[in-house]
């Protein structure tokens, strides 16, 4: 019973204060304020827009990828430059994911091992292995702000055997990543897997922390379970991240997650949603533009209606175009109607962050809920 107490007592110790909160990055002379939604730039561009165009909005932050970039352009090309800010003219701060999640997304086309993850690259028919260390090292080259260890996605379904045995392998690539590194003036970002397991989440958490991280991720969730099966992961493995360091929900974006995961103590979130669907043509609304929260623009309800997306939204699209133009390129193929819907996509991400973080601020979150979830996730209410 003394030995079960103590576990009990060391395991409470453990447990870290959760709920919203603010947190501050720093990465040379740019301060940002968390929660915070990244705009995703796989292959060094926000697609169809401007870095211009992603600064004005507001962000300060961006999504690269390890595996896309190391394909194209190359790290010869971007040592050439001294990395992906430069290249890519960005002024503000990347994150580069490591290819983990391409782990999973490209299985057909790779083969693991415990080394690393073998691809058949797409592009010229070269195979490329990606290692924990080579990752490093690519990610030094880009010289991302944040750079995140080669993980395994551990795919959808898994039994706890298989999720077991995955996890068990990236916490070994988490270990191995941290100590290949040969600069040090950049963060690194260890990422939780379990699968659908809390017993595995916690274990892997707890195996991350001893490699004292600058940051912490939760991967392998948004990867088709239920939007209750994700809630109920983040609460068990949440509380056992640290709270003085950023906590990182990883291809997470729709508007309900991303409040949920707030409230639960997610400091940073990245997903293609806002910049996909845009190119699809479907466009997040406030309730009082849409009692369900979007809008599809090709609809022919559209067509005669001078009035912006969305009457709320202060975004460069919604000052000056009105639904009947942006339907009408839509229709035309117009390639300007990407950059337009995309810019508005982004900003309704970035004012819901903001709105939020505006709320934790002055300790009224939990009032200002209601209120938050009817404007911008109206669905899920
Ligand atoms: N690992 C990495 N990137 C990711 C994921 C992951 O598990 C996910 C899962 N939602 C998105 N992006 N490295
Ligand atoms: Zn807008």
């Amino acid at each position: 019973a003394v030995e079960k107490g103590a576990a009990q007592e060391e395991e409470k110790s453990l447990v870290q204060k959760v709920g919203p909160r603010i947190t501050k990055l720093k990465f040379g002379n740019i301060e940002l304020e968390t929660p915070i939604f990244m705009p995703v730039g796989t292959v060094g561009s926000v697609k169809s827009l401007s870095p211009e165009d992603v600064y004005s909005i507001g962000y300060r932050l961006i999504l690269g990828n390890t595996y896309h970039l190391n394909l194209r352009p190359g790290m010869e090309l971007m040592r050439e430059f001294g990395g992906l800010h430069e290249f890519m003219r960005w002024p503000g701060a990347i994150l580069t994911d490591s290819g983990g999640f391409q782990v999973m997304s490209l299985a057909k086309i790779r083969k693991l091992n415990e080394d690393g993850a073998t691809f058949a690259n797409h592009i010229n028919g070269a195979k490329i292995t990606l290692t924990p260390e080579n990752v490093v090292h690519i990610q030094e080259d880009i010289d991302s702000d944040i750079q995140m260890v080669l993980d395994e996605c551990t795919s959808y379904p898994a039994t706890h055997a298989e999720a077991k045995a995955s996890m068990e392998r990236s916490m070994r690539w988490a270990q191995r990543a941290r100590t290949a590194r040969k600069k040090q003036n950049r963060a690194q970002f260890g990422i939780v897997q379990g699968g659908m397991y809390a017993d595995l989440r916690v274990k892997s958490i707890k195996e991350l922390k001893k490699n004292d991280f600058e940051g912490y991720a939760i991967g392998g969730l948004s990867v088709g379970e239920s939007k209750r099966e994700m809630r109920r992961l983040l609460s068990a493995t949440i509380p056992f991240m640290p709270h003085e360091k950023p906590r990182y929900l990883m291809g997470v974006g729709a508007p309900d997650d991303i409040i949920d995961s707030v409230l639960l103590g997610i400091d940073m979130f990245d997903c293609v949603m806002p910049t996909r669907n845009a190119r699809n043509g479907s466009v997040f609304v406030r309730s009082k533009s849409a009692a369900n929260g979007k809008i599809q623009i090709k609809n022919a309800a559209h067509k005669t209606n001078k009035g912006p997306l969305d009457t709320e939204c202060s975004c460069y699209t919604c000052k000056n175009y009105s639904r009947a133009y942006l339907r009408h390129l839509f229709v035309a193929e117009e390639l300007l109607v990407f950059r337009l819907l995309s810019i508005h996509n982004l900003q309704f991400l970035y004012d819901l962050t903001e709105e939020m973080r505006e709320a934790i601020r002055q300790g009224k979150i939990f009032a200002e809920l209601p209120h938050i979830r009817k404007k911008y996730a109206p669905g899920s209410v």
